[in-house]
């Protein structure tokens, strides 16, 4: 990476920037929201178009001079819309949050009804928490999964839907290991005549590359961030049918954001390239053939995942019958270089600071070039750390085989 000038000029920060670098290339990255982007996508992040305002839409603007703008984001949207197959892209959400909130300012009224995830069983916060807008300016209804499958129960959704008649029902989630059956969401939304919407941030690059069913052509809006499989900027984008187009348009602008950030929206139009390529759908398949194969070593070493496994590029490892709680699991593989989070599982008795899971994913790895045979050696790290986890010169002599193990997957120069 040439960060000449900043090295220059503000070397704290050059520095700080360079040792995040190493930390990312030396371990592990099962943090299964963060991807790591190309050096392509990166130059475009930080690139001019950072110094224009374009308030406005293409070829409609509040702002002289934005006519190299408008090419930028035009490719943005079209790359997007052939890539999901979608009527309608608004590229100028800045992130997942805002694009959600987009969502709910263009089809619902404040007040109205909706159904999403519980957060506690995988849900996110912005799917109608009550710490959070959603829970606040709306009324959801959560739903969760199986007490015994912990999987959805497509029956029991439509059974609350029946009862509740929300506006609105919401899929997608930010901890669910298993494929999605959107088309049973779609039914259920058809037989209710409600708005039928997903938020795909964590699978949009397994629905991209044909991985994972693509809900963008069925459903009425779809949001995603830009930055997770997808392997994008760190931002966001809102797809719809054609007749929400002109609404979700005026909740992003000037419903809720002022200048859109051009350098991003000209790195998404680079990913979406990068995600039209026919190698990107091998990265979507090697994303959850290698989320399989770690599912099964974690199994086979005596963990114990929610549901069984996974379909995705996400697990849940509820990780009690080590004696531990997900926090301590997270510190204790931290300290090893190996990087997750804690989590909750479904019907959690402890709590989301100490919850009984972790979650951890393979979306850098793929994107590492790590494949089935690899994920042998990840998953023993893991079930190491996890066997021993206060055992400070034991994490110290994994993280040396953690170091040595990524030197075989270098990403930046
Ligand atoms: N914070 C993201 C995640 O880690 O899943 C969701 O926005």
């Amino acid at each position: 990476m040439h960060l000449n000038a900043l090295k220059e000029y503000d070397e704290e920060i050059y520095n700080a920037i360079q040792a995040e670098k190493e930390r990312q290339m030396n371990g592990i990255e099962l943090i299964p929201s963060e991807n790591l982007v190309s050096q392509a996508v990166l130059e475009a992040m930080g690139s001019i178009p950072t110094n224009k305002y374009s308030e406005g839409y293409s070829h409609k603007r509040y702002y002289a001079g934005n006519e190299i703008i408008d090419t930028i984001e035009d490719l943005a949207i079209s790359r997007a819309k052939e890539l999901f197959g979608a009527e309608h892209v608004n590229v100028q959400s800045l992130s997942g949050s805002p694009a959600n909130m987009a969502m709910y300012f263009a089809l619902l009224e404040v007040g109205d009804k909706f159904m999403g995830m519980d957060l506690s069983m995988g849900g996110h916060l912005t799917h109608g928490s009550p710490v959070n807008f959603s829970g606040q300016l709306y009324k959801p209804i959560a739903y969760g999964v199986d007490k015994e499958t912990e999987m959805l129960d497509y029956d029991a959704i439509k059974k609350m839907a029946q009862e509740e008649k929300p506006k609105l029902l919401l899929s997608g989630f930010t901890a669910y290991p298993r494929e999605i059956d959107f088309k049973a969401f779609r039914e259920i939304c058809d037989d209710l005549g409600i708005y039928c919407c997903a938020d795909i941030a964590h699978i949009a690059g397994l629905c991209a590359g044909g991985a994972h069913e693509n809900p963008v052509p069925y459903f009425d809006v779809v949001t995603t961030t830009t930055h997770k499989t997808l392997r994008g900027p760190r931002s966001a984008m809102i797809m719809c049918k054609e007749e929400h187009a002109k609404a979700i348009d005026k909740a992003v602008f000037p419903g809720l954001q002022g200048g859109p950030h051009d350098h991003i929206t000209a790195a998404k139009a680079v990913a979406f390239k990068e995600a039209l390529e026919p190698s990107f759908k091998e990265y979507a398949s090697q994303i959850v053939k290698n989320s399989k194969a770690l599912a099964d070593t974690l199994t086979s070493e005596g963990l114990r995942l929610v549901s069984g496994g996974t379909d995705n590029h996400l697990m849940l490892v509820d990780v009690r019958n080590k004696g531990i709680n997900g926090k301590t699991a997270a510190i204790a593989l931290a300290k090893a270089e190996i990087y997750c989070n804690k989590n909750t599982i479904p019907y959690d008795p402890g709590t989301p600071w100490e919850p009984s899971g972790i979650r951890i994913g393979t979306p850098v790895l793929a994107t590492r070039g790590m494949k089935e045979t690899h994920m042998d050696e990840v998953g023993k790290f893991i079930s190491q750390v996890l066997s021993d986890p206060e055992n400070d010169s034991a994490l110290e002599k994994v993280r040396g085989d953690v170091r040595e193990f990524c030197k075989q997957f270098p990403f930046y120069k």
